[in-house]
């Protein structure tokens, strides 16, 4: 090797040790992924698919650790967003209810009876509506990356099958953190109270609530049979996507190379995480139903009729809520959901 050339190399090579110590010194030894649910869940397992394909992929450079339960927030999941956007929470894989009393938009996907089917769950986040809530979100101050999926949320209770509005007269039942569920249920003659996830499970267990309402694969893996949860009702009115997004300082820290495999990872768990949650449901038997079924519990379906009556009752909330969420945006949810593929 010439002086010259062998100089060259000396410099690149040093060159190239800065950088690299460069971004070791910035990154944190651990980052922090907030979470309602653990691996136990479709939720969960989708951030620990995340977190493993980053870990893997950045050879380590990039170490998440996951906080289900959202602890890093004392179980308190609707200041999840606020705690993301300050830092406290560096990244998360969080459902756009939790995140709706400080993104209105995100209360869109809880508007009753929207989505009729998977299909048009899919034509809002993989279509103009979901680039559109990603640009909310992005403005919002933090970085969104991919969707997942929490589910359907079917209605379930202590008490009696449901079949009509009239059967949940009086019923005591526990909603999440946005006013849209109160609007709901108090539309259909329900009493509903708004408490977390954490304080609803022995709320169930001592029979201080009667009913919720949440995807089926969070009644088998929290065994809500077991805290007197007897009937569900399938009436498929709301499902709450999951978003997979970054804190923007943590963001801006990252190299470019960094930050695009964290974004690919995030879609590669978003996609299986969906898959996982509609396990069991998407079947043409929905073996999931009969696993319920299995555990004691009535499963009821309802027919269009009894479907639609529910549909009836809760239209004025639905009317209401367009212009909180935003009489554009639910205009251009109900076209892509008119056009989507069946
Ligand atoms: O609290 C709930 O019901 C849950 C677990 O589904 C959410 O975090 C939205």
């Amino acid at each position: 090797m010439k002086v010259r050339t062998l100089l060259k190399f000396v410099l690149a090579a040093g060159a190239l040790s800065v950088a690299t110590l460069g971004a070791a010194e910035s990154y944190k030894t651990e980052y922090r992924m907030s979470l309602v649910l653990g691996p136990a869940f479709p939720w969960g397992k989708g951030g620990q698919i995340w977190a493993e394909l980053v870990k893997e992929r950045t050879q380590g450079r990039i170490n998440i650790k996951l906080y289900p339960g959202v602890s890093l927030i004392q179980g308190d999941q609707t200041r999840e967003f606020s705690a993301l956007r300050q830092g406290v929470i560096d990244m998360a894989v969080g459902s756009t209810i939790n995140w709706s009393p400080q993104v209105k938009q995100l209360n869109l996907f809880s508007m009753p009876f929207l989505m009729p089917d998977y299909a048009a769950i899919d034509a809002l986040t993989q279509g103009p509506v979901g680039k559109q809530i990603f640009t909310t979100l992005d403005k919002a101050g933090v970085v969104p990356l991919a969707w997942g999926e929490n589910g359907y949320r079917e209605l379930s209770n202590s008490k009696r099958a449901v079949r009509t509005p009239a059967d949940l007269k009086g019923m005591k039942i526990r909603v999440v953190g946005s006013p849209l569920f109160l609007d709901t249920f108090t539309a259909l003659g329900a009493n509903p109270t708004q408490m977390s996830w954490a304080d609803a499970q022995p709320a169930f267990a001592s029979g201080a609530v009667d009913g919720q309402e949440n995807p089926l694969s969070i009644f088998t893996a929290a065994k809500l049979h077991n805290v007197s949860q007897k009937h569900v009702t399938m009436w498929g009115y709301v499902a709450d996507p999951l978003i997979f997004v970054v804190n923007k300082d943590i963001w801006a820290s990252w190299t470019p190379a960094d930050q695009a495999i964290v974004r690919q990872a995030a879609l590669d768990a978003g996609k299986q995480e969906i898959a996982l949650a509609r396990k069991g449901l998407v079947e043409a038997d929905q073996p999931l139903l009969k696993e319920i079924a299995a555990l004691g519990v009535t499963v009821t379906q309802l027919n269009a009729a009894e479907r639609d009556a529910f549909v009836k009752a809760t239209r004025p909330v639905y009317d209401k809520w367009k212009n909180t969420v935003g009489v554009d945006l639910v205009k251009a949810a109900e076209a892509s959901i008119a056009a989507r593929k069946k």
